[in-house]
């Protein structure tokens, strides 16, 4: 394995992405931890080691019931009968999906009172903090509705990349913690992940235009793999060179035979309401559309190290986004009550 990632001409930047023309490695092998601490100490409310070996080699962790029925009943309450009404006049907040009249996604609920308990519940926070090894704050916070019949799929991404490229968020020492508020099966819209992917950094082409977020949280135009690059990582390969041959092809970045190699293909993430789905900042994820008659709503937490907050400028594109999307404001950080 080179120990030297040939993934792009901007050398002071590892994870470069958003290039003009395609280069020579554009799938290259993870430079940082993925969990963060070399122990696997029990911790209260942490993950056992079994389940941080997990995490670490396949990039995510599904745990039903962290939350009862009755939890889940109350945040669906906050959310429809508090923080909706109460952001009706903030509608930056508000994603719309294409159609015009549904919600796709409401933003910054973190800032919320109702959500302050949520949002530092050790059965999270215990687990993010452990597998960050540092403290965390709120880097992002989102409720996905997924609606019935019309809610609309997410192409294939990494959250590191636009988090890298468009926030200047430094390393992928970040992740998200998904509360399934709805039953999540495969045909209501469930994610789907490439297990392993997010040992594999995927190095995009197009730049960035000016306020991309103005439509990149409906359809993301750039910042998505390539159909090669895809094809690599659900065939667990780690790089994509095109250096000898002039033709992409997949190498494994171990001395693994061929014949043995890891197929990591593509799993749903599904459970009923009340599981907690952890995956990590980089890890390939995407959804179909929900054209099921049943709604597939969920709170997304994505917790950022202490340890890697944003840069002022973003490392490809030509401006920061908007606090709503990335969190600048440390007092977001400190506020968080342990209980
Ligand atoms: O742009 C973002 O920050 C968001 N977009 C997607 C598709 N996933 C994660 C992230 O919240
Ligand atoms: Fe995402």
């Amino acid at each position: 394995m080179l120990d030297h990632c040939q993934c792009n001409v901007h050398f002071d930047d590892i994870y470069y992405s958003r290039v003009s023309i395609e280069n020579e490695v554009s799938l290259c092998p993870r430079r940082n931890p993925v969990v963060w601490s070399s122990d696997r100490n029990s911790v209260d409310d942490g993950l056992t080691a079994d389940q941080l070996d997990f995490y670490d080699e396949y990039g995510y962790i599904v745990l039903p019931s962290l939350f009862s029925k009755v939890e889940i009943n109350e945040l669906l309450h906050n959310i429809t009968d508090t923080y909706l009404p109460d952001i009706a006049h903030r509608k930056d907040l508000l994603v719309m999906e294409q159609n015009g009249q549904d919600v796709r996604s409401a933003f910054e609920y973190h800032k919320h009172p109702v959500f302050q308990e949520i949002i530092s519940d050790s059965r999270i926070l215990s687990k993010v903090e452990q597998i960050l090894n540092s403290h965390a704050y709120i880097h992002q916070s989102r409720i996905n509705f997924q609606k019935a019949f019309t809610g609309q799929g997410f192409s294939w991404h990494s959250d590191f990349e636009t988090w890298h490229c468009e926030d200047g968020m430094p390393l992928p020492r970040a992740l998200s913690a998904v509360i399934m508020l709805d039953d999540t099966f495969a045909f209501n819209g469930a994610l789907m992940v490439v297990p392993g992917s997010h040992k594999s950094y995927a190095v995009s082409v197009g730049e960035t235009p000016e306020r991309n977020w103005e439509t990149s949280l409906v359809d993301q135009r750039v910042g998505g793999p390539s159909g090669q690059q895809l094809k690599c990582l659900f065939e667990g390969a780690s790089r994509l060179t095109s250096r000898q041959t002039g033709v992409n092809t997949c190498e494994d970045s171990s001395s693994t035979p061929a014949s043995s190699k890891p197929t990591h293909g593509v799993q749903y993430v599904e459970g009923l309401a009340g599981t907690v789905f952890f995956f990590d900042s980089n890890l390939m994820h995407g959804s179909h559309s929900n054209i099921s008659p049943l709604d597939r709503r969920s709170l997304y937490m994505v917790y950022n190290s202490m340890e890697n907050q944003l840069k002022d400028e973003p490392y490809c594109a030509p401006n920061t986004r908007p606090e709503r999307l990335a969190t600048r404001d440390p007092v977001w950080i400190h506020d968080i009550k342990r209980d």
